[in-house]
């Protein structure tokens, strides 16, 4: 029966105690680089070029942005909600340019998929109020496997250029 002595014993608390005071000390060092955290990798869905039109009534408003899937699996957008009207649908266009409303919106693995006029757009209904350009609106993106995003949206004037998308970086 062999047993460590002692001293071995202490010295080991010594290094950890000195591994430990290491460790601290290297802390402050650490502190600016907040983004490196443990979760592996980017975002896996990317929101870019998101806007609401004015609206030309106070009661429907769209809001149009570019999904970017920046993983290997398909994702699906399954629904919107926001703070700008009680109701928020995915609408597209049938073949004869009918506005239809989506279950789902399919973001292709390591693609995107753009919501924007004459393709698709996300309906804002029963608008809490009036949308004028310089307000922004929150959009909140359920998808299937990502969960929430959130979005923020600038209102664009009926006459505005739609701001250009940017992807993922
Ligand atoms: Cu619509």
């Amino acid at each position: 029966m062999t047993r460590p002595p002692l001293t071995f014993f202490l010295a080991a608390v010594a290094i950890l105690v000195g591994m430990a005071g290491l460790v601290r000390g290297s802390l402050p060092q650490s502190v600016p680089s907040t983004a490196s955290s443990s979760t592996a990798g980017a975002d896996p869905i990317v929101v870019g070029g998101a806007y609401v039109r004015e609206p030309a009534n106070d009661v429907n408003a769209a809001a149009y942005f570019t999904v970017y899937n920046t993983t290997g699996t398909p994702d699906e957008l399954v629904s919107v909600s926001t703070g700008a009207g009680a109701e928020a649908s995915l609408h597209s266009y049938t073949s004869d340019g009918a506005m239809t409303a989506m279950s789902g919106l399919t973001i292709p693995a390591n693609g995107s998929v753009a919501l924007s006029p004459g393709k698709g757009h996300v309906m804002i209904e029963k608008l809490y109020g009036p949308l004028k350009p310089g307000q922004t609106v929150n959009l909140q993106l359920s998808f299937a496997k990502a969960g929430e995003v959130l979005v923020t949206a600038p209102v664009i004037a009926i006459a505005a250029p739609a701001p250009t998308a940017e992807g993922p970086k």
